[in-house]
């Protein structure tokens, strides 16, 4: 039986070479990649976050776990696909103005992959125009946003109100996330759902299409 919590270890330590080669065996053993993911991967970035948050960790190490965590999920990504479902929609997803953080955006980006959406990710730091200019390019059913940060939250409400001055908001459905977003404030900036992780946000993405 694979060592989950090895796995957590490696990434706090930000060692993407062992990561890789300890994610791989504990597929090669019968592990489920969502069993990778959701109990040894995503506990491992919690207790990045905490340190962070304690002064135990800086930005350096950090980053050095952000990209093993970034390496492990680009083995899982093909096995978390789902080959049921096929063409729900369009949807355009990017992290908002200001805030760089893309791990959870990228995981929501794969989960809505594999509930069957195309999905064009504009990457991080998207300022609401560019959202507006996007719709415009490539006509979605719905826009996702993320951020991470509670300053950039902010940019939210800013995207949704440039929908709306475009005249576009009516096109398009918007669905939001990230750590500090609550399905208070989604519906407070005008949003038409919330969700609270990626395997939720394909779900959700489907209902509102
Ligand atoms: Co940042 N950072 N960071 N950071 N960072 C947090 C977010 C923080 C909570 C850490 C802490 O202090 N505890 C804190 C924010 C505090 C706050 O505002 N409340 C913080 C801070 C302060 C900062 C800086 C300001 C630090 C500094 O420079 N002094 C700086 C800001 C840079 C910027 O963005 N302008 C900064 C920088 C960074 C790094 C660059 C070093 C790195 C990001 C690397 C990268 O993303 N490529 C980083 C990281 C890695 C983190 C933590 C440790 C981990 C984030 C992560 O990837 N989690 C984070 C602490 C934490 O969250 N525990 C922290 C794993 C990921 C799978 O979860 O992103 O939450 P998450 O995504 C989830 C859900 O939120 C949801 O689904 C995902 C999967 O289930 N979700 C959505 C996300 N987007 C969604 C969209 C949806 C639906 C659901 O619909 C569209």
């Amino acid at each position: 039986m694979a060592d989950l919590n090895a796995i957590s270890n490696t990434l706090i330590k930000g060692d993407a070479g062992n990561l890789t080669s300890q994610v791989k065996a504990a597929l090669d053993e019968g592990t489920a990649a969502s069993e990778i993911l959701n109990k040894a991967l995503i506990p491992g970035m919690d207790v990045v976050g905490e340190r962070m948050e304690n002064g135990d960790m800086f930005i350096p190490e950090v980053l050095m776990s952000a990209k093993a965590m970034s390496a492990a999920l680009g083995i899982l990504k093909p096995l978390l696909t789902d080959e049921e479902s096929k063409s729900a929609g369009r949807i355009i997803i990017g992290t908002v103005k200001g805030d760089l953080h893309d791990i959870g955006k990228n995981l929501v980006a794969m989960m809505l992959e594999s509930a069957g959406f195309e999905v064009v990710n504009l990457g991080v730091d998207i300022a609401p125009e560019a959202f507006v200019e996007a719709v415009k390019e490539h006509q979605p059913n719905l826009i996702g946003l993320s951020a991470l940060l509670t300053t950039t939250m902010t940019q939210m409400q800013k995207t949704v109100d440039a929908l709306k001055e475009s005249g576009l908001r009516g096109q398009v459905k918007i669905l939001v996330g990230g750590a500090p977003v609550t399905e208070k404030f989604a519906q407070e900036i005008g949003a038409d759902g919330y969700a609270p992780d990626a395997g939720s946000a394909g779900k959700l993405a489907r209902s509102l299409t």
